[in-house]
């Protein structure tokens, strides 16, 4: 069904005519569109109306980008993501929705029928089409750790690159290197703005990234030539202006202070911050955190207890070590006092309550004191907040570890 798409790639229509002709429901497409408004609520000009009727409506005209589908260094999971959704018809929506004229994974050709398509795509489409890069470019040894039909990724970027109007690197792979190019980077992996820095080029980093980024990119670009602003990375701002910390659902447990220690401990069960097991939220601009994968409710890494390793950024994920603590640059450590979770109401000693009233300068101990107060088990130490504050920094967050 999907090869068929390909295979039988037409003039270009609006997607409403395109959607008609394959029998997709009105529903289908306006849930799509909902979707879009969900994963971009402001910063893309498609997107900035008050119903999905609105958007539907305008996007329904939009005639389909034609768009090719470049693979290098790469593991697909940024083409996966895009087609695994949980609505069996969703992938067949979204194929509807752009043209995609060449796309190795998916299409039915291959070898010299492959080639052929790409060569007939590129020429008829010349500078109207939207190249999209999955993957990085290995430059080591002229290229010659990846070769499509015999040339190297190098010169086949170069030259159909040259003939995009624009330019999607999807994936960290193709932003910057990704994971071809960490450390000891055999092929000398570089992403598409190293090679072509002059070209209209959007990163959509992550490894791999929301999918609904990309289709916006795409869509807005179709809808009226332009593309979303970008910040100085290339990443569009619609999805890459907020830090996954700032809108973490653990955010509450790293506020109290209730650390995961080690994988399955209390804390991990009963779903505390990841922080100190390395977790790189605090300096990862991206939107997992409310706009989750394959459309399935806390399907995103921190949803399934593992720790962000920052893949959206160029200089952390597959650059610093998954397990070592970020340092906190924009934000306040948390405090060094924190009341139990879980607890019930217990009765704050007369102490402690008197305690809170001397002054500023013994809010600390108070605390302290009532911390103790209300936990469950009389001298249990290894409750939050059960200790005084600690006068060594080194196991502190934003601590040099
Ligand atoms: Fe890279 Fe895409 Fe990571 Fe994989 O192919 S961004 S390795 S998830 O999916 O390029
Ligand atoms: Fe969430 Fe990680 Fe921040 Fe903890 S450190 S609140 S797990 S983003
Ligand atoms: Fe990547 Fe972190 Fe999101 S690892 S997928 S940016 S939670």
């Amino acid at each position: 069904m999907l090869n068929s798409l390909i295979t039988t790639a037409t003039a270009l229509e609006t997607i409403d005519e395109r959607l008609l002709r394959c029998g997709i429901s009105r529903r289908s497409f306006l849930v799509f569109c909902s979707s879009l408004m969900i994963a971009a609520p402001y910063g893309l000009a498609i997107t900035d109306k008050k119903t999905p009727e609105e958007v539907a409506a305008g996007l329904g005209k939009t005639i389909r980008p034609p768009v090719i589908w470049l693979h290098f260094q790469d593991c697909t999971g940024c083409t996966e993501s895009l087609l695994q959704t949980s609505h069996p018809d969703f992938g067949d929506l979204i194929l509807n929705i752009i043209s995609l004229e060449y796309h190795e994974t998916l299409m039915a050709g291959s070898g010299a029928q492959a080639r052929q398509a790409l060569d007939e795509a590129v020429k008829k489409y010349s500078g109207k089409f939207i190249l999209v890069v999955e993957g990085s470019i290995p430059t080591k040894d002229s290229g010659v750790y990846m070769k499509l039909a015999g040339r190297p990724a190098l010169e086949v970027l170069a030259d159909i690159g040259g003939q995009a109007a624009a330019i999607v690197a999807i994936g960290s792979c193709a932003s910057w290197g990704g994971i071809p190019s960490a450390d000891p980077d055999p092929t000398g992996a570089v992403g598409v703005a190293d090679l072509l820095p002059n070209k209209s080029i959007v990163n959509i980093p992550g490894c791999p990234p929301n999918p609904y980024t990309l289709l916006g990119v795409l869509l807005q670009y179709a809808a009226d030539g332009t593309l979303p602003e970008a910040d100085e990375q290339r990443r569009p701002k619609f999805a890459f202006d907020r830090e996954i910390h700032d809108h973490c659902p653990r955010r509450a447990h790293f506020d109290a202070g209730n650390f995961v220690k080690q994988y399955g401990d209390k804390g991990h069960r009963e779903g505390w911050c990841l922080y100190e097991m390395g977790c790189k939220g605090p300096d990862t601009h991206a939107g997992c955190s409310t706009r989750h994968f394959n459309e399935i409710p806390d399907v995103w890494p921190i949803g399934i207890g593992a720790p962000c390793i920052g893949c959206t950024e160029k200089a952390i994920a597959f650059r610093v070590p998954m397990f070592q603590v970020v340092q906190l640059h924009t934000i306040a450590a948390p405090p060094t006092s924190y009341a139990v979770i879980g607890s019930t109401h217990g009765i704050i000693s007369p102490l402690a309550t008197g305690l809170v009233g001397i002054g500023i300068g013994a809010l600390a101990g108070a605390g302290y004191v009532a911390s103790r107060g209300f936990s469950k088990v009389q001298n249990d130490d290894s409750a939050p907040g059960s200790k005084p504050p600690p006068d060594d920094s080194g196991s502190s967050p934003g601590g040099s570890e």
